[in-house]
C-alpha cells in the first residue's frame, strides 16, 4: 500500500499548485450528485487518476468527479474511492479544503474499507494516513511530507460541528445540538468538511454532525470518499462514527455515489447522539 500513500504525496504537491494559481470558477458540468463542477475539481481529478493510473496495485478508482467505477489494473489488488478537492468552493474564500481517499479489497463497501488518507489545503499542507489501526500526520515541507505525530482522540472534547442548516434539521437533531451547546461545546464549523474534521481530531475531540434533513433525508455526505474513510480514522483514532442508529462502517451501499447521515467523534459525544437519536426519533 505504500505506493498508493506516495502516489497521494505526489498527487497533494500537483493539486496545491492547481489550489495556488488555478481558475476557480465554475465549469460547464455537474457531478453524479448534481453539484456544479468547479474547474479545480475537474483538474485535482485528472492530477488523481494520471497518477493512479501508473500504480499497478490499483486495480479500479471511483472518484466524486465521473460517474462510474474507472478500471485501471486487471490484476490490481486495491480498489480507491476519493474526493480529489472536497469543498472546492470554499477556495475563493481562501478558507482550508482537502482531498479524501478510501482505500477498498475486493469491493466498494464500508466492510472492505481496509484504509483511508486526507490531505488539509491550508495555512499548512498535512496528509494523514488511518491505516494497521492506528492515525499518523505528515506535513508537507520543502516537497517532501514528514512525520508529525500519531494522531488519537480522548474519551470526550469540547468542539461541536454542525452541517446543514437548523431550518432542515429535524427536532430531534435540534435537542441533540442545544444540549452540547448547554453542556458548553464550542461551534467550530467552516462547511469544509476535511478542515471540521481535522479540527476535532487534533484538539482531542467533539463531534461532527451531518444528519438527515428536511431536503436530504438520506444526508449530503457521500459514503465511499467522505463518510467510509472518516468513519475508519475516527475509529483508528479511539473514536467512533455513526449514521445516527449503527456504526457507520455496517452501512450498505448500493450505488456508488450513495450519501448517508453521518456522525464522527470522540466516543463520548457518538453514545450522546445513539442516546438522544434513540429516545427522539
Ligand atoms: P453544508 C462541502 O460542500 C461539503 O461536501 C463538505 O465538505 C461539508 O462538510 C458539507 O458539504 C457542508 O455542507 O450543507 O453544511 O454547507
Amino acid at each position: 500500500m505504500n505506493e498508493i500513500f506516495e502516489a497521494i504525496k505526489k498527487a497533494s504537491v500537483e493539486i496545491q499548485k492547481i489550489i495556488d494559481v488555478g481558475d476557480t470558477g465554475k465549469s460547464e458540468n455537474e457531478n453524479s450528485t448534481g453539484d456544479t463542477q468547479l474547474k479545480l475539481d475537474i483538474a485535482s481529478d485528472i492530477v488523481i487518476e494520471k497518477i493512479f493510473a501508473t500504480i499497478p496495485s490499483i486495480k479500479a478508482i471511483v472518484s466524486e468527479e465521473q460517474e462510474a467505477i474507472v478500471p485501471l489494473n486487471e490484476d490490481g489488488e486495491y480498489l480507491i474511492a476519493y474526493d480529489p478537492l472536497d469543498g472546492s468552493s470554499l477556495v475563493d474564500v481562501n478558507l482550508s479544503v482537502g482531498s479524501i481517499y478510501g482505500i477498498y479489497k475486493n469491493d466498494f463497501t464500508a466492510q472492505n474499507i481496509i484504509a483511508a488518507v486526507y490531505v488539509v489545503f491550508g495555512p499548512r499542507v498535512e496528509m494523514v494516513v488511518a491505516a494497521d489501526n492506528c492515525v499518523k500526520m505528515y506535513k508537507l515541507f520543502n516537497n517532501s511530507f514528514e512525520y508529525i505525530q500519531d494522531i488519537t482522540l480522548n474519551e470526550k472534547g469540547t468542539i461541536t460541528a454542525t452541517g446543514s442548516t437548523q431550518m432542515c434539521w429535524p427536532d430531534h437533531h435540534r435537542i441533540l445540538v442545544n444540549k452540547m451547546f448547554k453542556d458548553g461545546y464550542y461551534l467550530r464549523y467552516s462547511g469544509g468538511m476535511v478542515p471540521d474534521l481535522h479540527q476535532i481530531l487534533l484538539k482531542g475531540g467533539g463531534l461532527f454532525s451531518y444528519p438527515g434533513t428536511t431536503d436530504k433525508p438520506k444526508g449530503k455526505l457521500r459514503q465511499l470518499f467522505e463518510v467510509f474513510p472518516f468513519a475508519l480514522t475516527y475509529e483508528f483514532a479511539g473514536g467512533a462514527a455513526s449514521d445516527g442508529s449503527k456504526r457507520a462502517l455496517d452501512v450498505e451501499t448500493t450505488h456508488i455515489h450513495d450519501t448517508t447521515p453521518c456522525f464522527f467523534g470522540s466516543k463520548d459525544e457518538i453514545n450522546k447522539v445513539l442516546e438522544v437519536y434513540k429516545e427522539n426519533v
